[in-house]
């Protein structure tokens, strides 16, 4: 027969309990001491153990006595680790914290480039239309770049002297695409009917003067659908290039073109006035080319796998940089890729005041 623990001995193991408990600096620590008191092989639990041997005139009176112990030490366990958690989020908002009063780093110069800015406005306008945005590489197949477009193998663009040509890769001919219009055959190829995309990014071509340079910007739109005609496509335009110029009254005129990838073809062009050498844009009787448009072609449609006798779609292009200078007032094409901080800190945009088109008014 084993011992009853005595009054004496629960106490001074209350009390040693309690001033390790109220030492803990972390959640580990105490629970190790949880483990040590209260888990299966712990302190109080082997008191516990001894009790079915205890004579029973002394089991009631210890177990009572083990229970009441068990519990405040379960209570001062838990006080502890509330402490803990409260000091642990004290540190971390402490130590996370973010001093708004600092001035900004480095010291404000940087700026959002115009092409960047534009494209941001393109998309933001084009998105509230239902369209979504496609990408695509910058090196492409010919087959992509031209074939599939419905170039004819003679066409001029086809040549050297206006191509970016790369190496081959897999014995296929690459080129530097010279427009996005390779996005909207991967898309076409990838997606059925209906179709709504923008197509943004980088192109190449093989110029330079005051407007041509090696590379520029330009979007590309493609709508295909069952029923989509000319309508829509000057609808669309419209909407578009009020909304990008914020001028509600802004004319659109179209006049007959030709593209190998369209049928039939426009140039789309936008009012203005040349008055006094200045250029302005509105509704003043004389016409400004801003980009070009058409029905895509039916063997375009065929090559993508898409019926010509079932859908039909409008596409449009116009360049980034072009529409930028016109909307900015920046004269020249080739300072768009000079990096010159000085006409970044006249032309750019800072980052927390972007006019943005879609929430004006
Ligand atoms: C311009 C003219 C244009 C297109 C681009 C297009 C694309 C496919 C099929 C049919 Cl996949 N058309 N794109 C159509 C007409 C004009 O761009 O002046 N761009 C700067």
């Amino acid at each position: 027969m084993s011992q009853a623990a005595s009054s004496k001995d629960l106490d001074a193991l209350k009390a040693e309990l309690t001033a390790a408990i109220a030492a803990t600096a972390s959640s580990a620590a105490l629970d190790e001491i949880r483990v040590s008191a209260l888990g299966k092989k712990g302190r109080i639990t082997d008191l516990m153990k001894l009790l079915s041997t205890l004579p029973p005139e002394e089991r009631k009176a210890q177990g009572a006595a083990l229970n009441v112990l068990k519990d405040e030490i379960a209570a001062v366990l838990d006080a502890r680790q509330q402490i803990l958690a409260a000091a642990a989020l004290q540190d971390r908002l402490a130590s996370e914290s973010i001093d708004v009063t600092l001035p900004i780093r480095p010291q404000g110069e940087g700026r959002i480039h115009p092409t960047s800015q534009t494209i941001d406005e393109v998309v933001t306008i084009f998105a509230s239309m239902g369209f979504t945005v496609a990408k695509g590489p910058d090196i492409e197949s010919d087959i992509y770049n031209f074939e599939m477009l419905n170039f004819p193998p003679d066409h001029p663009a086809r040549q050297m002297q206006d191509t970016l040509v790369m190496p081959p890769l897999d014995g296929k001919p690459m080129v530097l695409r010279t427009h996005t219009s390779p996005v909207q055959i991967r898309t076409m190829l990838a997606q059925k009917p209906p179709i709504r995309i923008i197509a943004p990014g980088r192109t190449y071509r093989c110029d330079y003067d005051q407007t041509h340079t090696p590379m520029f910007h330009q979007f590309e739109a493609l709508v295909i659908d069952e029923v989509t005609h000319m309508g829509h496509l000057k609808g669309c335009l419209l909407d578009f290039l009020r909304a990008f110029f914020g001028i509600d009254d802004l004319p659109i005129r179209f006049r007959p073109s030709f593209f190998p990838f369209t049928e039939p073809s426009a140039e789309i062009d936008i009012g203005c006035s040349r008055k006094g050498g200045e250029l302005k844009l509105g509704n003043y009787g004389d016409w400004l080319e801003i980009g070009g448009s058409g029905m895509v072609h039916p063997n375009v449609l065929k090559n993508c796998g898409i019926d010509p006798e079932k859908y039909q779609g409008f596409a449009f292009g116009m360049g980034i940089e072009r529409i930028a200078m016109l909307k900015y007032g920046i004269p020249d094409l080739r300072t768009f890729f000079e990096s010159d901080l000085r006409w970044m800190k006249h032309y750019g945009f800072l980052p927390l005041d972007i006019p943005n088109p879609a929430l004006k008014g």
